[in-house]
């Protein structure tokens, strides 16, 4: 009987300039496009795993709760295939904001995941090796292993080893301030995997979406890595619009707007008019964020506090990749 094998690590969120939307096969978790994000400073899961022969069940706290583990179970399985090991083990996991909202909990909580399973047993995987295990978890959880400016490949591979994230440029080839606009702290009603599916299988806009996706990301890693604000928050925020008409096009549609959504799009538009770059994204979920110069931070911030239905601003900026720590909870 050996002794019980633990690690902790930290993860945070990470937001996509060009974003993720389908999947080229769903068992796998597979993108059907490639995607590049920005990972945060800030919006962080903080998780020990301790996988000991002595358990006879997993023991999952997530937020000191035990309900909605399922995914964390599954990939514990998976984690318990690729190491040979039979080990039930106990996880616990704190984000330090509202999970669910379209804040990319599932982006920093698989990643932070991975890399403790993986120093708990010792696995020496590889950071690519890292984030197609991530990705299993949650695709977007593939690019919080990276820290900066990440590019995600959508591969070719069917067995998906050729998808994952990679470094594309560090934080201060463009320094960035960002901005969330929370609108909502609910969670929302389809998730993006349901969400994902319904758009695939209904949207006659979908296979221009994906098409449009190549485009994007040839654009948009050049404008980063020519520390191009202007030309990055453009791409940005089209791309984001492109995704959200894919979406609202959807049978049933997909609407994650609430009415402080759009409000907080025509503040930024406003922002513009009258000459600060400011540039908003959106994910699945009512949260409204912005890019912009870190010095025009605290003005594009009170314009969004100021807000209707704006319930708070969060600031963060690029930041570092998932990282070990001493044990946290
Ligand atoms: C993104 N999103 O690129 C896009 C934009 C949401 C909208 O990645 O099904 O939770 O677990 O792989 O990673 C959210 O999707 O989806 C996401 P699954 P995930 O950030």
């Amino acid at each position: 009987m050996s002794a019980p094998r633990q690690a902790s690590a930290v993860a945070t969120s990470n937001i996509a300039l060009v974003k993720y939307w389908g999947k080229r096969d769903l068992a796998l978790n597979l993108p059907a496009t490639g995607s590049i994000s920005v990972t945060l400073n800030a919006l962080e899961t903080r998780t020990t795993v301790c996988f000991d022969e002595d358990l006879a069940a997993d023991a999952i706290r997530l937020g000191g709760k035990t309900t909605g583990t399922e995914r964390i179970a599954a990939f514990l399985d998976l984690v318990r295939e690729l190491a040979g090991t039979d080990s039930r083990a106990a996880v616990t996991s704190e984000n330090d904001f509202p999970t669910g909202a379209g804040l990319a909990s599932s982006a920093s909580g698989f990643a932070a995941l991975a890399l403790a399973c993986d120093a708990a047993l010792g696995l020496g995987l590889s950071t690519a090796a890292l984030s197609v295990l991530a990705r299993r978890g949650s695709g977007s959880a593939a690019r919080s292993l990276v820290g900066g400016y990440a590019e995600m490949a959508a591969g070719s591979a069917p067995d998906g080893h050729d998808a994952y994230a990679s470094p594309l440029a560090p934080p201060e080839c463009l320094p960035l301030a960002l901005l969330v606009a929370v609108t909502t702290a609910a969670p929302k009603t389809v998730g993006s995997t349901e969400g994902m599916q319904r758009t695939e299988a209904t949207s006659p806009y979908h296979a221009a979406w994906v098409r449009s996706t190549q485009g994007d990301l040839d654009r948009m890693r050049a404008a980063i890595l020519a520390g191009d604000l202007e030309q990055v928050g453009t791409l940005a925020e089209g791309n984001a619009l492109r995704m959200h008409a894919d979406m609202l096009a959807a049978s049933p549609p997909l609407l994650y707007w609430n009415a402080a959504t759009v409000a907080a799009m025509r503040t930024v538009h406003d922002l513009r008019a009258t000459g600060t770059g400011a540039w908003f994204t959106i994910d699945a979920g009512p949260q409204v964020k912005v890019l912009c110069a870190p010095s025009d931070a605290d003005g594009v911030a009170a314009a969004l506090a100021a807000t209707a239905g704006v319930e708070q601003v969060l600031r963060a900026a690029p930041g570092p990749g998932a990282r070990l720590v001493e044990r946290v909870s």
